[in-house]
């Protein structure tokens, strides 16, 4: 019995040694010390002995128990620390690595003047309204006095979805409905996408954006369109600004105009930029047609009102002195970096 222990011993701390992972090791421990082990099966046999070698041989088996025992404890802690150590260099940072640089993105250009647009309007008591772009027939023409037959409702312009919906071809269904949804006083800005159906050059596209305004009170006279125009051309292009309010026609204001400033340029004395005028054309404006007011619930006989419209992209174009409006939506970054 003591040569059976003695290999035994010597075979499990051979398998110890080698046993290369926690399972591996568990699965030794139960080869030997489990229910159905070796050492386990040799302890068994002990009543077979004669009686004086007993104690001997029972001491022995319980010391190489206890020696496998401890051996296996040992290896766990070798493995243990060796799969920890590994896992330590897996997660290590280099602390001494250069940073990765976070980009910062900015505004658009588009967006930088809508913002200052508005901040000029708001300022005079303005309050943005907006609406949707799917629009029905009625509050993109019909309602703002352009009949069935006007040459603005030509399939050349305007995107039709069916006969009476459309992409809304300017912002001024929104101040339609705002009409019917508002008593006077109402003074309102409608930024926002419009479409028509163009094809893309330096100047045009099919979609771009508008801001309108429209104000209805008692008393409104063209003086204040005047006074609130010429306001926002100096917020926007500067104190020296001057304007210039020329006759011209639209079917829902009457009387209507457009507004030139002067140059930004020149200055006024005349350049290729503006053409030799001294002046470039910003906007249009006027004093809301009686019909339409109707058209909104409103009592011509008691109000009175003034409306514009701004194109963003043209103001964003001189603003920047930017000569092609295809480059404010490629988004190249080389361009955009440069507001
Ligand atoms: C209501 C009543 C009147 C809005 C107006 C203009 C003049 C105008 C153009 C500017 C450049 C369109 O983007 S553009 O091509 N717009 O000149 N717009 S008055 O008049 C309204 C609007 C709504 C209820």
């Amino acid at each position: 019995m003591r040569e059976r222990l003695n290999a035994l011993r010597l075979a499990a701390l051979e398998q110890i040694e080698r046993a290369g992972e926690p399972a591996r090791l568990e699965a030794v421990r139960i080869a030997y010390l489990g229910k159905k082990g070796e050492l386990t099966a040799i302890l068994k046999q002990m009543g077979g002995l004669p009686a004086e070698e007993r104690p001997a041989m029972g001491q022995l088996a319980n010391e190489l128990r206890r020696e496998l025992e401890e051996a296996l404890e040992s290896r766990a802690a070798a493995l243990n620390a060796a799969l920890a150590a590994a896992r330590l260099r897996e997660e290590t940072i280099d602390i001494t690595l250069p940073g990765r640089e976070q980009e910062l993105g900015h505004r658009h250009p588009l967006s930088i003047v809508l913002d200052e647009v508005e901040e000029i309007f708001l300022g005079m008591g303005f309050s943005v309204v907006t609406g949707p772009e799917v629009e029905w027939d009625y509050y993109n023409f019909e309602a703002l006095n352009i009949p069935a037959g006007h040459p603005a409702r030509d399939t050349q312009d305007t995107f039709y979805i069916t006969e009476r919906m459309l992409l809304r071809t300017q912002t001024s269904p929104v101040q339609m409905r705002t009409m019917e949804q508002r008593k006077p006083p109402i003074r309102v800005i409608a930024p926002g996408r419009v479409y028509r159906s163009d094809a893309v050059d330096a100047t045009h596209s099919p979609v771009f954006h508008q801001i309108e305004g429209l104000v209805v009170d008692e008393g409104v006279t063209m003086a204040e369109l005047k006074g609130c125009l010429e306001h926002f051309a100096k917020r926007l292009y500067g104190e020296d600004t001057r304007t210039r309010f020329r006759p011209h026609h639209f079917p829902f204001t009457e009387p209507s105009c457009e507004v030139d400033i002067s140059c930004f340029r020149c200055g006024g004395g005349g350049c290729s930029f503006c053409k030799g005028e001294g002046w470039v054309e910003i906007l249009g404006a006027g004093m809301v047609h009686p019909k339409v007011l109707q058209n909104g619930g409103i009592d011509p006989g008691q109000y009175s009102g003034f409306a514009f419209g701004v194109g963003l992209e043209r103001i964003a174009l001189f603003r920047f002195e930017i000569d092609d409006m295809r480059l404010l939506y490629e988004n190249d970054l080389r361009f955009l970096k440069q507001f």
